[in-house]
């Protein structure tokens, strides 16, 4: 009985840096947005890199978007290890646990959440609860926006349809709306079926799937900021040998550290929706403030309501003051 315990211990041992060092380790990595998004060509980009450098240690290998795995089913797919790693926004994973959604009510960057007590938390409710790691935030500094076809002067909603996800779910029907969930990859038809008199969507992006065709007002100002996160299930995160989870955090806190980028591209994005003829409806003075302050507190209600465990915590390190 010693003897055989003794050796298992022994060929366990022998074993495993066997294995780590014989082959590199491949992760599979899903998108949640569509293939033919920019987020996922810039992972794409990312991703090139990261197996040119990564030969022999790690490598990832794109299975695709929603064709791959629906939108809405991603973050179950990372937790049960059906996929690896996954780029996603929290909004697309709440039937995993009701707090990914918090993050689009983060107020500073992630470089200052890292250092805040937030990225912290952050890693410990989604290690719980979703048995995911938070490797790295890869959108920031995109603002959300009310996108519509029926004009309107004041911030009511009422007798409008909206497309939604989470994001925009207690905001848009504290205003009114009502509202429907769809995917992104649904977002077009529902225009153009004339389903949705409107949809929330960040400043950038809507040119992926034409919906500029669609699109008559975008309403000014946004609110919140559009969180896109790469997590990685718990299990192959821990299974990593100490030199891959160091080279596939090197490599993610790069691709996070290029954030800075969304601001151009946001600008960017803002020109081309004017050039395409979309119309702003400019909310002013104190209504600008009430319609962004109204977000807030209906997105950090929403969130207390499903978690009075961690979401006033939340709420108190992802609140600039
Ligand atoms: O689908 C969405 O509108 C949404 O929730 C989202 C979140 C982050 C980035 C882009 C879209």
């Amino acid at each position: 009985m010693r003897t055989i315990a003794r050796f298992g211990a022994f060929a366990v041992a022998c074993a495993l840096p066997l294995a780590a060092g014989a082959q590199p380790t491949t992760l599979k990595v899903v998108s949640a947005f569509p293939e033919n998004s920019f987020y996922v060509t810039r992972l794409q980009t990312w991703i090139e890199g990261v197996n040119a450098e990564g030969k022999g240690l790690l490598q990832l290998n794109f299975i695709g978007g929603p064709k791959a795995i629906p939108t809405f089913e991603v973050g179950n797919a990372v937790r049960t290890s059906v996929v690896d790693i996954a780029m996603s926004t929290g909004a697309y994973y709440t039937n995993v646990f009701p707090e990914s959604d918090a993050l689009k009510l983060t107020q500073m960057p992630i470089a200052e959440q890292r250092k805040n007590g937030a990225y912290d938390y952050i890693q410990k409710v989604w290690a719980e609860k979703g048995n995911m790691y938070y490797l790295a935030r890869v959108v920031e500094y995109q603002p959300f926006h009310l996108y519509l076809n029926k004009k309107i002067d004041k911030p009511d909603l009422t007798g409008l349809k909206i497309r939604i996800t989470p994001v925009y779910r207690d905001f848009f029907a504290s205003l009114g709306a009502t509202v429907m969930q769809t995917a992104p990859g649904e977002v077009y038809t529902a225009l153009e079926r004339g389903v949705v008199d409107g949809y929330g969507w960040p400043i950038g992006g809507i040119f992926d799937a034409n919906w500029q065709e669609r699109t008559k007002f975008r309403v000014d100002p946004g609110f919140y900021d559009a969180e896109v996160s790469l997590i990685v299930n718990l299990d192959a995160w821990k299974k990593l040998t100490p030199a891959q989870r160091e080279f596939l955090t090197r490599q993610a806190l790069s691709l996070e550290s290029r954030n800075e980028y969304w601001k151009v591209y946001g600008q960017q994005e803002t020109e081309r929706q004017a050039k395409a003829g979309i119309q702003v409806i400019t909310l002013n003075g104190a209504q600008a403030k009430q319609y962004v302050d109204q977000a807030y507190e209906t997105g950090w209600a929403g969130i207390i309501k499903v978690s009075p465990q961690h979401g006033p915590k939340m709420r108190q390190l992802f609140t600039k003051r």
